[in-house]
Parts: C-alpha cells; structure tokens; sequence
C-alpha cells in the first residue's frame, strides 16, 4: 500500500496491463470519474456510475469524500467473480484516502467491465464500464458462475450492488450514466 500511495502522490499512472509507451503512443484520451459519498458515508457512489469508450482510453478515479477503491471484478481480487473481459488484466487501486487522490488505468480489452468499491460494494458503490463493443462476462448474470463452481470459490456479488449497476444497453444509449440520486 505505501509503495502505491508513494506512486499516486508522484503523479504517476498505475496501469493495468499496459506500459507507458502505451498511453502516450495512442494520445490516449482520460475519462474522468469521480468517487462520492454524503457526510456520514451513509450514501456513497461513483459518479458517472456507467460508461461507454473507446479500446485505449485511460479511466481516472478521484476520491472526493470519504475513502474508497476502484477494484475490478476479477477473482485475484479477494475471491470475486469474474465481470471483465478474460484476456483483460485486473486492477485494484488500493485506499484512496485523501481529496484528489487518484488512480487510472488503460482499458484496451473491448467488453464490459463491472468494478467495485471495497469497503462500500455492500452499501452498492460499484460502476460499469462499456469498451467498444458489449461482451465478456460482464453481460452473463450475476450468477452465471454457479455452475461451474471454480476454485476458490467466487463471491456473489451483493444484492445492493446488483440493483445498482446501470444497464449495458442504458450504457450503449447514454454513453455517460450519472448516479440516479443526483
Ligand atoms: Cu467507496
């Protein structure tokens, strides 16, 4: 976690699968979303929640209350199911602790990506991102997985997380779903 604070607060980029060159070889766009919540954290949530861009597009979460992660669904990531593309690589951002903090990633994998906050997926702080074209797991059901039983076992994505998730096809429409409670 020090090593990933240090990086953020020097203004790196953390990169999901993709070295610099990358970034700067496509004059990669950014995306920008931002990480809320109310006083208490009784409410928290990401705003936009939902997302549509092009393969090549660096994604950057900024924290502006409370603490919160941006951490995809992808089993490294504490047992979780699988709701990125196969060949996509996971991300986790860590805590984002202060106003401004910030991470990113390149998302060059088309499909959909299903992410989460970690100490508030319970209370349904989670987003989707749409790269492209809508395929990969991201579009099977919550529970597609039960089928095959992997190992370890995944985790069921909360019921307050799964009402929360804007549809592929609002997604598709909107290209930028904002939060319904603002
Ligand atoms: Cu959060």
């Amino acid at each position: 976690m020090a090593s990933r604070r240090s990086l953020l607060s020097a203004g790196g980029f953390w990169l999901a699968g993709l070295a610099l060159p990358a970034l700067a070889r496509a004059g990669a766009p950014v995306v920008d979303i931002e990480m809320r919540g109310d006083v208490n954290g009784s409410k928290v949530w990401f705003d936009p929640i939902g997302l549509r861009v092009e393969a090549g597009t660096a994604i950057r979460w900024t924290t502006r209350q409370n603490v919160h992660t941006a951490t995809a669904y992808h089993p490294d990531n504490d047992d979780h199911s699988l709701r990125i593309p196969k060949t996509a690589q996971p991300w986790d951002s860590g805590y984002l602790v202060e106003p401004g903090d910030r991470f990113s990633v390149v998302l060059t994998v088309p499909g959909v990506y299903d992410y989460y906050c970690a100490p508030h997926e319970h209370a349904g702080m989670v987003g989707r991102i749409v790269v492209d074209t809508p395929t990969g797991p991201g579009v099977r059901p919550f529970d597609y997985f039960k089928s095959f039983k992997p190992v370890p076992p995944w985790t069921d994505v909360p019921p307050a997380a799964q009402v929360n998730f804007p549809t592929v096809e609002e997604i598709m429409r909107k290209g930028r779903v904002v939060p319904p409670r603002n």
